[in-house]
């Protein structure tokens, strides 16, 4: 029967795109941003004919789990997700993939085998729930059980920033300007509060020593009074240090994200600031969460769908956070639509979500979508079109993955550290603390 058919969920192939996207040069306590980030755009298709989308990590080391994982989806229904989970476990990772703790390379904490597949698996979680909605006509926030919101507030995601990538590297040019001082955080705000809406903002901190960030969000909050103000340094300060920025900006914070690296010494600093601690650093696997909360490490817990394991971990994720009295909002790293699409599905289930999420979106001048997503009043509209309501330009994704196919290997792995050093030939990245 043609209904019976057009239901056949069973996946019939996996399709993994490797690309390499523009991105501007932002810095972090490592570096600087390359020109080019890779992602691995996945599609799943079922045997009725629809394609799902997914997008993860485009570094080696998911490249190489992603064949294999993909391989365990095939001839699987795309409805079959539990199983593929556990089953995933046994999907072999290179030892020399993990470290298993938190290097100073780690802007998302801890790198263990779990996580690595979780991260691949991420991708193909969402490109089912993709297929599994445009089959039945329904969009991911109902498969996730249902939105509790029609829209999801983010916040402007504020770097500082070089005007250029330095000279002689090839680049795409971006029209942000530079942002190296108080005075360029703050006129980067106001563009992105005229071009997108936003009413909070995050600042990337851990860049310049903690007196100027000090400065760039006091700047911040005189320019833009009332509206929530974040710092994230990713773990470049002492306990000390972290203190002191504490005290001195506790009165406009909404929060402040992983000052110190590690479970302990973010305990010792909740312990004396009333300043709420958030973290996508010393809480980003399951078997973190209970040292941490034991000790009220963090106040808020950062989710990001990629490395939790996709969109059903984030909503147990969100659901431990509630049962323990912990926010719960959510990270980002370079991302394309797809993610973005992905983010904004859970994110409209998530009953406890107080804080507008992270997205490194308007930073992304290109993309694989038709049509890109669009921030109204610093919101993105959730979907109520089928699956996760985005449709995959064909020719856009095969000029990128082009552009992967001619790199000679050099901007595969993303390596902020190596991008300073074409500007800086004696950058290391700093030892944590470095303030
Ligand atoms: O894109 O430079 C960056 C960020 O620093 C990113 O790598 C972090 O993972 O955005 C992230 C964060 O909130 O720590
Ligand atoms: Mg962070």
């Amino acid at each position: 029967a043609p209904n019976a058919r057009s239901r056949d969920l069973t996946v019939t192939e996996v399709r993994l795109t490797p690309i390499l996207v523009a991105d501007p040069p932002l810095l972090n306590t490592q570096g600087v941003h390359q020109p080019y980030t890779p992602r691995l755009i996945v599609e799943v298709v079922t045997a009725d004919g629809t394609t799902g989308l997914g997008e993860t990590y485009g570094d080696a080391k998911y490249l190489e789990l992603a064949e294999p994982l993909a391989g365990r989806l095939v001839g699987r229904r795309a409805d079959d997700l539990n199983r593929l989970f556990t089953e995933a476990d046994d999907v072999a990772v290179d030892a020399s993939r993990v470290s298993g703790q938190v290097d100073v390379g780690g802007l998302r904490g801890v790198q263990t085998a779990d996580k690595l597949r979780l991260s691949v698996l991420s991708a193909l979680e969402v490109a089912c729930l993709d297929a599994v909605g445009k089959s039945l006509g329904l969009p991911v926030h109902t498969l996730l059980g249902g939105k509790v919101r029609d829209s999801v507030d983010f916040s402007a995601y504020l770097f500082y920033k070089w005007a250029d990538h330095p000279e002689g590297v090839t680049a795409e040019k971006d029209d942000w300007g530079a942002a190296v001082d108080p005075a360029g955080v703050v006129e980067q705000a106001r563009r992105f509060k005229e071009r997108y809406g936003f009413t909070s903002f995050k600042l990337k901190g851990g860049v310049f020593a903690p007196d100027e960030e000090i400065a760039a969000v006091r700047a911040l909050a005189a320019a833009f009074p009332g509206h929530p103000l974040r710092l994230d340094p990713n773990g470049a300060w002492s306990v000390e240090t972290s203190l002191k920025v504490a005290a001195e900006l506790g009165d406009v914070l909404e929060y402040l994200e992983d000052p110190t690296l590690g479970t302990p010494g973010m305990a010792e600093v909740a312990a004396r600031t009333g300043v709420p601690l958030a973290t996508n650093m010393c809480v980003t696997t399951f078997a973190e969460i209970k040292e941490a909360f034991t000790r009220d490490a963090v106040q808020v817990v950062l989710s990001d769908h990629h490395y939790w394991g996709g969109l059903r971990n984030t909503q147990q994720l969100a659901a431990i956070c509630r049962t323990f009295g912990v926010g719960v909002s959510m990270h980002s790293n370079t991302h394309l639509g797809i993610s973005l699409a992905a983010m904004t599905h859970v994110a409209a289930t998530v009953p406890n979500l107080h804080h507008a999420c992270d997205s490194h979106y308007p930073w992304q001048s290109e993309d694989v979508l038709t049509e890109r997503l669009t921030f109204e009043g610093g919101a993105v509209r959730v979907s109520d079109a089928p699956g996760l309501g985005v449709e995959l330009d064909r020719d856009r994704l095969a000029f990128l993955h082009r552009r992967w196919l001619d790199d000679d290997g050099a901007l595969r792995d993303r390596d902020d550290a190596a991008a300073m050093r074409i500007a800086d030939p004696e950058w290391v990245t700093p030892s944590v603390p470095r303030w």
